[in-house]
């Protein structure tokens, strides 16, 4: 294996931390026996967590206003997979990364997934971009893209969504990812209804495209870039289409893409139900599309989505399967360290909702107890599990603090020197 950090060195890190995580890690499992929790299931059971990595959350983002890059950013798609790999080799916890075209096109697909093999890396789902124009494309979508007026700018988009599934599928992709910023400014600029008609006829057009174990995901989002109105705006515009076109279209729930106290969860648990829940791009917002890193401004509503996802777990079983994503913008801090974070953020949630005794919150709910009901998903909420985390990374070879282990290795530095800045690096911008 490839490891971009010097293993000696995450060893030496573990062991200096090691007493004091025994320690934490022994207090706990005291702590959720009392309970009738059982640690050392939690524990391996946070070994199988993966969320995916963003490709394009490794360098610096950007609002539109500017951008300000930070140091060794990634210049191409393979030093995307080399940070990608270090976050995975820290956190045991993101195993696969997703690419988006053309920002992350290989000249040699076979040649990318052999670097990532190297690395212990594969490749989640892919994702498209039709909410650009490319400096070679014949047709612009400033009016859109799969549900342009213009046929031709509609097949552009089409053969580029097909593009995209070839080159995934040489990666070992199983799925594709499509977000378009289709809409309008003003009212009256486009047909509410024909602009839908227009998506389906070409998203049919991509179903048709998808082998047979491959799925495409619908991607919802408020608003912008288009602000009057947005194509694809919400669940049941996102449902619709999915099932419009079979069941091997599924709804994406980006949860930065909602109005401000929309109940998520609530999306999560009609989506689950419908057999039409496809996956995940976590990250976390104030606002609206904020891309703020996950967990770090309602880590409850994080854990309530998780808390849906264990019932849902509980009541489907292996067969329910969500793909996970995180998919950020990291503009003040370094981009590594937040995906670190951040996965592990998302892990927590993952683990919090196992600690939620799910008979007895059963019940609460039947008898109508609603405190205790509420005390149940509040005590796992409240539970501090960082030394679960910590131990199943380091027992999956990973570092028992990621962002501490990274500094100590001088990574940054490193790639600062071996990456001189180069202007306009790909993926930059708003995402
Ligand atoms: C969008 C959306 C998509 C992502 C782009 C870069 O806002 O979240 O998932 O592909 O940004
Ligand atoms: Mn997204
Ligand atoms: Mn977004």
């Amino acid at each position: 294996m490839d490891y971009k950090i010097d293993t000696g060195l995450v060893a030496e890190h573990n062991a200096k931390l090691r007493s004091d995580l025994d320690a934490d890690y022994a207090a706990l499992g005291g702590t959720l026996a009392r309970r009738g929790q059982d640690i050392e299931l939690l524990t391996a059971l946070a070994q199988t967590f993966a969320v995916a990595l963003p490709s394009w959350g490794v360098g610096t983002g950007g609002t539109r206003f500017a951008r300000f890059p930070g140091l060794g950013e990634p210049r191409n798609v393979q030093e995307k997979l080399d940070d990608c790999a270090v976050i995975n080799q820290l956190t045991r916890a993101t195993p696969a990364v997703s690419l988006h075209f053309p920002w992350d096109k290989p000249s040699d697909a076979a040649g990318l997934r052999q670097q990532a093999e190297s690395l212990g890396l594969s490749f989640d789902l892919v994702n498209s971009n039709t909410f650009q124009d490319q400096a070679d494309q014949a047709h612009t979508y400033k009016f859109g893209s799969l549900t342009a007026n213009s046929a031709a700018a509609r097949e552009q988009a089409i053969a580029h969504n097909i593009e995209c599934i070839q080159l995934g599928q040489t990666l070992g992709s199983k799925g594709l990812t499509v977000w378009v910023g289709d809409g309008a400014n003003f009212p009256g600029q486009s047909n509410l209804r024909g602009a839908l008609e227009r998506y389906l006829d070409s998203m049919k057009s991509i179903y048709a495209a998808l082998p047979a174990d491959w799925q495409v995901f619908i991607e919802h989002k408020l608003f912008e870039p288009a602000f009057y109105c947005t194509t694809i705006a919400d669940w049941g515009t996102s449902f619709a289409c999915a099932t419009e076109l079979g069941p091997k279209a599924k709804c994406l729930v980006d949860l930065g893409h909602h109005a401000p106290n929309t109940n998520i969860e609530m999306i999560v648990a009609r989506l689950a139900q419908f057999g039409k829940l496809g996956g995940f791009h976590f990250n976390d917002s104030k606002y609206g599309d904020d891309d703020l890193d996950s967990g770090s401004i309602n880590p409850f509503q994080l854990f309530l989505v998780f808390n849906e996802l264990a019932d849902a777990a509980a009541r489907e079983g292996k067969a329910f399967k969500p793909s996970y994503m995180l998919d950020q913008s990291h503009n003040v801090t370094d981009p590594i360290e937040s995906l670190m974070s951040s996965a592990s953020e998302v892990q927590r949630a993952f683990v919090q909702s196992a600690l939620v005794n799910r008979l007895e919150l059963a019940a609460h709910q039947e008898s109508n107890d609603v405190l205790p009901a509420a005390q149940t998903l509040k005590r796992a909420f409240r539970t501090d599990v960082s030394a679960i985390l910590a131990m199943a990374r380091v027992r999956s070879g990973g570092a028992i603090d990621p962002v501490a282990c990274y500094r100590a290795a001088g990574y940054r530095a490193k790639a600062a020197v071996a990456r001189p800045a180069k202007a306009g690096v790909s993926g930059s911008g708003i995402v």
